[in-house]
């Protein structure tokens, strides 16, 4: 199987949904996989603007592919670390949004995957889990950073220590996803949202995932700066002058009661 086959890409209008496709190894991530990810991000047209991240099969992803281990020296370990972070890195602080639609297992490097969106739908089945004690290794996609902003380092620490599972849930509970439906729902609710999300001003949406977790890391201070200058610059784009005056002039649709 090509690389290209191991992850699908299908665009319509501003989504592209990229898919997850090695179901028979409950889509492990080999490096093969990762860099089709890359791939496929870096092939989209410009007229996409929201990326919803899927997987086929009963499982989001059991994580590594633990088969690519194998002898890799630590050296080796570092090389393969970086290389899923840069992939992640341009999934999180790309051009476009990310919604993560995740179901079955979701566990170790999946779960560090569907960390990097900016929105994550679980559908009941889902349970998310960091086994990495039990295999004798230690996060590598970037989850001690990631993972441990979403949902706390103590929360990481019982999991992994315990091997504990969340199920979709408790996971909605700790703030580890945002959406919680029941299965088979979960494409129309992620799509839903990717069109949300498409239909904001491109500039907001890029500030709004660029901003935030750099103005997380900042003093008050510095945050506030960030803020200000940050919400000149998007204020100022014709788009929003328009989409402003729309409003003013009672053309735009009104904020809705949830
Ligand atoms: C795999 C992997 C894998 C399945 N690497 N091949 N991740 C884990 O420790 C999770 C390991 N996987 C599991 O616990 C289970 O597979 C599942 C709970 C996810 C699914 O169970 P099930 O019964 O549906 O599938 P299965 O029979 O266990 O697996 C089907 C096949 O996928 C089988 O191969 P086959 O050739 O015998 O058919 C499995 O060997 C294969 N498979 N998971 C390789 N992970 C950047 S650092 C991140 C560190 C981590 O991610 S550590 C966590 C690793």
């Amino acid at each position: 199987m090509s690389n290209s086959e191991l992850v699908t890409c299908i665009i319509e209008g501003p989504i592209a949904t990229i898919t997850l496709n090695r179901p028979a190894k409950r889509n492990a991530l080999s490096l093969g996989m990762i860099s089709a990810i890359d791939r496929h991000i870096a092939a989209l047209p410009e007229s996409v603007h929201v990326i919803v991240l899927a997987a086929n099969g009963e499982h989001f992803s059991a994580g590594l592919d633990l088969s690519e281990l194998g002898e890799m020296s630590a050296a080796e370990g570092v090389f393969h670390s970086r290389a899923w972070y840069e992939v992640f890195d341009r999934l999180q602080f790309g051009r476009r949004p990310v919604v993560a639609l995740l179901h079955g297992a979701v566990v170790g490097g999946g779960l560090e995957l569907a960390a990097c969106a900016h929105v994550r739908v679980a559908e009941h089945s889902a349970y998310f889990g960091l086994p990495e004690g039990q295999r004798g290794i230690f996060l590598g996609g970037g989850g001690s950073v990631r993972i441990t902003k979403l949902m706390g380092f103590s929360r990481v620490t019982e999991m992994m220590l315990t091997g504990r599972t969340y199920n979709a849930e408790l996971a909605l509970q700790v703030g580890l996803v945002h959406h919680c439906v029941p299965d088979g729902g979960g494409m129309a609710k992620a799509l839903e949202l990717a069109q949300r999300i498409a239909g904001n001003a491109p500039m907001s949406n890029f500030a709004i995932m660029h901003t935030l977790p750099l103005i997380a890391e900042q003093p008050m201070s510095h945050g506030l700066m960030t803020e200000s200058l940050v919400g000149a610059i998007t204020q100022s784009a014709p788009e929003a002058k328009a989409r402003m005056a729309d409003f003013l002039a009672k053309r735009a649709a009104k904020v809705e009661r949830s």
